[in-house]
């Protein structure tokens, strides 16, 4: 199954493996670009040093092409923006706000930018800013969520804008890949089913959360914070939200309380204290493969599906 987003980065299938903060390293994303999707290093809240260090283990792993996501809250945002114009990555992707004082540098670098973009006019400014691509990413993501959700962002946005489109947020297998394709997307963006992949590097406990959980096994926080958070129920988001309702918590004791959790459950799996970000297709997710099992399957289910809904027409 080829689109024109394999054509746009030189990949071979129509996939990238979502940068997840302090869990996408260059062991998963080396993995993935090496089996034909786009792997992604996530920048996170990492300083700069960290992040030229994964280019280079990515780079001395893989000659395809891959990305780094770039958190655009992190408190190193502009030496990261600085730092891929620099190593001049291939596929740079945004998250948690605009990226577009940073484009025109990125741009001049020759680096593709493809934006998370939460809605349509989100979606149309990257558009005039220069984007290669955007991802519509849906609230049934893990982390940091916008309001819409897949199934009406991705049409919307595919309306809005003329870019290639890639679908985010609830896929883990070959039927959501499919769903995505008919929305409107030509590719799509997985985290979730890539937390367990066997080159993923995160702590043991979080791929055995996600591994265990059940459809209703998310819920948000962060509400009042104006950044929502998705992850799995733990005694640290119930007290998170309790926190968030009592009135007399100052945003900036709750800011306190939820930093470093997502840190805590990816490196040390700490099941009280941590937050173990997932999307809602954590209940799809039930065995370890490698990446490539994981392209290869999802592909292969989608091609299925597609070959039996075309049964369906007289
Ligand atoms: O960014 C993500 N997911 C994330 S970032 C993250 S780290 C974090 N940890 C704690 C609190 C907050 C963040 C964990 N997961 N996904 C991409 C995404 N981007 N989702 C939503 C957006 C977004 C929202 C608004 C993109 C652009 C945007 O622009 C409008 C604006 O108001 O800035």
């Amino acid at each position: 199954m080829k689109t024109i987003l394999c054509d746009l980065l030189g990949i071979q299938y129509p996939i990238f493996q979502g940068g997840m903060a302090w869990i996408s390293d260059y062991s998963l994303a080396s993995a993935v670009s090496e089996a034909g999707g786009l792997g992604i290093i996530s920048a996170g809240n990492a300083p700069p040093d960290y992040v030229r260090e994964q280019i280079r283990q990515t780079r001395a792993r893989t000659n395809k092409p891959f990305g780094v996501n770039i958190m655009l809250m992190s408190p190193f945002v502009e030496d990261i923006a600085a730092l891929v114009a620099e190593e001049k990555v291939p596929v740079v992707t945004t998250g948690a706000g605009l990226p577009t004082k940073y484009m025109k540098a990125w741009l001049e670098a020759g680096i593709k930018v493809i934006p998370v973009v939460p809605s349509t006019g989100v979606a149309k400014l990257v558009q005039r800013a220069g984007a290669a691509a955007v991802i519509a990413e849906g609230g049934e993501s893990g982390g940091h969520i916008g309001e819409l959700n897949t199934m009406a962002l991705v049409p919307q946005v595919c309306d809005a804008v003329k870019l290639p489109v890639i679908a985010a947020g609830g896929i883990a297998d070959g039927r959501g890949v499919a769903a995505a394709f008919m929305l409107g997307a030509c590719g799509v963006q997985l985290g979730t089913r890539f937390l367990v992949a066997k080159e993923c590097t995160v702590h043991e406990t979080y791929k055995k959360k996600i591994l265990a959980a059940g459809d209703i096994a998310t819920m948000t926080t962060g509400r009042r914070l104006g950044h929502p958070v998705r992850a799995l129920k733990s005694p640290f988001t119930h007290q998170f939200l309790k926190n968030e309702m009592q009135s007399d918590m100052s945003l900036e004791e709750l800011e306190a309380f939820g930093s470093g959790a997502l840190r805590r459950a990816a490196k040390e799996g700490d099941e009280k204290n941590g937050c173990f970000m997932a999307g809602q297709v954590s209940g799809l997710v039930n065995k370890e493969q490698t990446a490539k099992e994981i392209i290869e399957e999802l592909f292969a289910e989608a091609a299925a599906k597609f070959k039996e809904a075309a049964a369906w027409v007289k």
